[in-house]
């Protein structure tokens, strides 16, 4: 928190603060050193989620929340500890911005299409054989695909295959709630029809190589399902130059029809961290949402130690410190909120000048194992 000044605990002036709070009416000088903190202090904490846990609870779910009990989704979200206080009947999210689930569809089930203003990306993590029906077109879904459902689109989804499907859901609801945006509408029917062949977008663009030129100033990215197989390349293609000491080697998602973030409101990352690789320590004024795909490693954020491997799920807050290192080739997924930043011209980054960059590790995170 910012300055406590000592004419705070003076007797007249807590009188005349409670005198106007009658009036409906707040006192700048109470409010100042909270509200306009001199960098930032984001109430969201750093925090770990184990692969374990999620399949754990998402499994001991699938025995209570049943498709013919209603509900719009089999998804369980992250509740970041630090947002709890929020919201007194429950929902927190996962940082300030942004909200992040797993949701597990099994073979047969169908989850009813709906529209809303909210983005919604998806990460796939387990599975195969469900898909998501977007405005009509079924989108099959394989492990490390990348999928973007735009704003007040149709979308539910299905599941043709015989094996349980999991994903990782990342929409800017507290974003779009907070600003007061909050639209939504189920679809009449349960599911939609086809209307299109399967895969559609992804043919229509390449893969992203090139665009048909009636799309050329297309907001919504209309690729939909970014393989991931092609992300792999791209990485591949990358490893050839040298490593950002940050990051490692990361690519960003783009809408190949306007050279922006796949999404406007969300930026979702790939990157790869290479076996040894131990990065600089930076901070950033934008927050990320992680998701182990392969590998092993550890995350130091704010001189916590933070072990990860393939599953698992963790959150670096706004401006707080983190280096990644890892003992196995790795991969991580990610989501951040770097477009909106960059919208109101916020986003700033700090380099760690001590220690030749690398943070003193005080204590390690113990996560709840499942
Ligand atoms: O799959 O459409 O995790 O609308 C939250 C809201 C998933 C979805 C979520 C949603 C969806
Ligand atoms: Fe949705």
């Amino acid at each position: 928190m910012g300055d406590k000044h000592a004419y705070m605990e003076d007797q007249d002036v807590k009188d005349f603060t409670r005198d106007i709070q009658g009036y409906n009416l707040g006192p700048l000088w109470e409010a100042i050193p909270a509200l306009m903190n001199k960098t930032p202090e984001p109430h969201a904490q750093a925090y770990l989620w184990t692969d374990e846990l999620m399949k754990k609870k998402l499994n001991e779910a699938a025995q209570i929340f049943t498709p013919d009990r209603g509900g719009e989704r089999r998804a369980i979200y992250f509740q970041n500890p630090g947002l709890t206080y929020r919201q007194p009947w429950g929902w927190a999210s996962t940082t300030q911005t942004l909200y992040a689930a797993v949701q597990l569809l099994l073979p047969g089930e169908v989850a009813p299409s709906h529209r809303h203003s909210q983005s919604a990306l998806r990460f796939i993590t387990d599975g195969e054989g469900a898909y998501t029906i977007v405005e009509g077109e079924r989108i099959f879904m394989q492990e490390g695909d990348f999928l973007v459902t735009p704003k007040n689109l149709w979308h539910g989804h299905g599941h043709v295959g015989d094996k349980p499907m999991m994903w990782m859901d990342a929409l800017d609801i507290p974003t779009i709630y907070s600003i007061g945006g909050t639209f939504f509408e189920p679809y009449p029917d349960k599911i939609e029809t086809p209307k299109r062949p399967d895969n559609f977008s992804e043919q229509r663009y390449s893969g992203g190589m090139v665009r048909p030129i009636s799309d050329r100033h297309s907001a919504v990215a209309p690729l939909a399902n970014y393989k991931w197989k092609r992300t792999e390349d791209a990485i591949a293609g990358l490893m050839k130059f040298e490593p950002d000491p940050y990051e490692g080697y990361a690519v960003e998602y783009i809408n190949p029809s306007n050279g922006q973030t796949a999404n406007p409101t969300m930026g979702a990352w790939m990157q790869k961290i290479p076996k040894g690789f131990h990065s600089k320590a930076h901070r950033h004024t934008h927050s990320v949402i992680y998701q182990v795909h392969q590998g092993s490693g550890y995350t130091v954020i704010n001189g916590v130690r933070f072990d990860w491997k393939k599953g698992d799920y963790f959150v670096i807050p706004n401006w707080a410190w983190h280096e990644h290192i890892a003992s196995e080739d790795s991969y991580l997924f990610s989501v951040n909120d770097l477009p909106i930043m960059e919208k109101f011209n916020l986003e700033q980054g700090q380099a760690l000048d001590l220690n030749n960059g690398n943070q003193k590790v005080s204590s390690e995170f113990k996560p709840f194992i499942g």
